[in-house]
């Protein structure tokens, strides 16, 4: 087999890149390890900023976006006794849309025509510092198969093969854990609030998000190492209740139905380049980032829309400025997007600390009283433009 770009992972950040790829003309294939059942039915993130919305918009994906998707102004933020809403629109002119990551792999697998080979497994890659890269795979089939490729694109998040195939010399790896992870829970009720609450509290970080209009999706800081199965449904909606302040200014939280529930751990991860040789990383594959800032997928599709753009015109224009600049460009806005989902993470999640909490309540006061540091704060959940780097 051959093809112009060779795509690790159908995920959000490999199915995108070979859609942008094919408008553009230039062929591709993907392989993924999973089947496409399973890849469309992981319950990922809920948020896409403003740029990410205008880039699935520009390329033909935001049909049913538009339609079903729920455009916010802003975001709640909360502590006891205290709620704040910080309107993004009226601070920087953009907005965020609740849109699931689901939906976003469904509208993909809808769009995208190209060939993507699921169930592989053993991919492995090769001579990707030559001018002859190619990617080895057993199919569903059993039989080994080798693909050769012009360049190949590791779109396989943060347990693919793909950050291993650049040699520990030439690679840095940055990487921060936090004490702490999330409790995740999909309930079959209507949210209890027109946009997303992120509550400070004592006992620990609650966020009250949704995927529709019946269904709500929320989260729960808990120690790392927590079993789901621990927690009873009643249990989970009480602590809910405790952190988002029901009762609280005449505030009802609503319980129902769990239908998931998950437990996530936090961490912050770099690797740099997300260049080697003919070797291009994106998304997952090259970085993590705590979910307290809704970045995770939408740096994936930041990732993609640069290297999908520099591959054309490597490709089809014969020009390597774009290509060549690939890493520099989607790192600076890597460790924006970085550094804004730690801020997030360390202002918002308890710890036994009490100058800690001086500290969390302080900054919580300065972003929501102060339309300078509001501001900020917009800026960077809202997203920054796609030309930023
Ligand atoms: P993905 O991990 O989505 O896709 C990589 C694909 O590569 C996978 O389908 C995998 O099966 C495939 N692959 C791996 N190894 C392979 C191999 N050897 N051969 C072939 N294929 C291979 N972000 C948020 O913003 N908010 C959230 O609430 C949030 N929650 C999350 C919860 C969980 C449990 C996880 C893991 C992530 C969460 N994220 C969240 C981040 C998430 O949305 C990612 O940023 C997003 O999926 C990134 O997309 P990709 O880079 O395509 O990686
Ligand atoms: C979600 O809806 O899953 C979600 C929203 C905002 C976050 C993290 C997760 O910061």
């Amino acid at each position: 087999m051959r093809t112009e770009v060779a795509v690790i992972g159908a995920g959000p950040a490999g199915l995108l890149l070979a859609h942008l790829l094919a408008r553009a003309g230039i062929d591709s294939v993907v392989v993924e390890t999973r089947s496409q059942e399973y890849v469309a039915s992981r319950i990922r993130a809920g948020i896409l900023e403003h740029a990410a919305v205008e880039l699935l918009t520009s390329a033909g994906l935001g049909d049913r976006l538009h339609a079903e998707g729920h455009e916010h102004r802003g975001v709640y933020l909360q502590w006891p006794g205290e709620r704040h809403h910080l309107d993004f629109l009226n601070l920087t002119g953009r907005s965020v849309h609740v849109y699931g990551q689901t939906e976003v792999q469904k509208d993909l697998v809808a769009a995208h025509q190209g060939p993507v080979v699921y169930e592989v497994t053993d991919t492995r890659l090769h001579d990707v510092h030559t001018d002859r890269p190619h990617l080895t795979f057993v199919d569903r089939d059993g039989v080994r198969r080798r693909l050769d490729a012009t360049v190949i694109a590791g779109c396989d998040g943060s347990f693919g093969p793909s950050r291993a195939a650049v040699p520990e010399s030439a690679r840095r790896v940055f990487e921060r854990t936090y004490p702490y992870s999330w409790l995740g829970i999909l309930a079959d009720v209507a949210p209890s609030t027109d946009e997303l609450i992120y509550a400070w509290h004592p006992d620990g970080f609650a966020l009250h998000s949704m995927r529709s209009p019946s269904v709500s999706r929320l989260y729960l800081q808990v120690p790392n190492g927590t079993d789901p199965a621990h927690w009873s449904d009643r249990q989970v909606w009480d602590e809910l209740a405790k952190r988002l302040g029901h009762g609280q200014n005449g505030w009802t939280l609503t319980p129902g139905p769990i239908t998931d529930k998950s437990v996530l751990p936090m961490r912050s991860f770099v690797q740099t380049p997300m260049r080697h040789g003919n070797l291009f990383l994106a998304g997952d594959a090259a970085h993590i980032v705590p979910p307290t800032g809704a970045k995770g997928l939408n740096l994936a599709i930041a990732d993609v829309a640069l290297l999908a753009r520099a591959l054309t015109a490597m490709l089809r224009e014969r020009t390597t400025a774009l290509i060549d600049t690939y890493s520099d460009n989607a790192l600076r806005r890597v460790w924006r997007c970085t550094h804004f989902s730690w801020w997030m993470t360390t202002m918002l999640h308890a710890s036994d600390d009490p100058f800690d909490a001086q500290l969390q309540l302080s900054q919580l006061r300065w972003v929501t009283t102060s339309t300078a540091a509001a501001t900020g704060l917009a800026e960077n959940y809202a997203g920054l433009p796609l030309t930023f780097a």
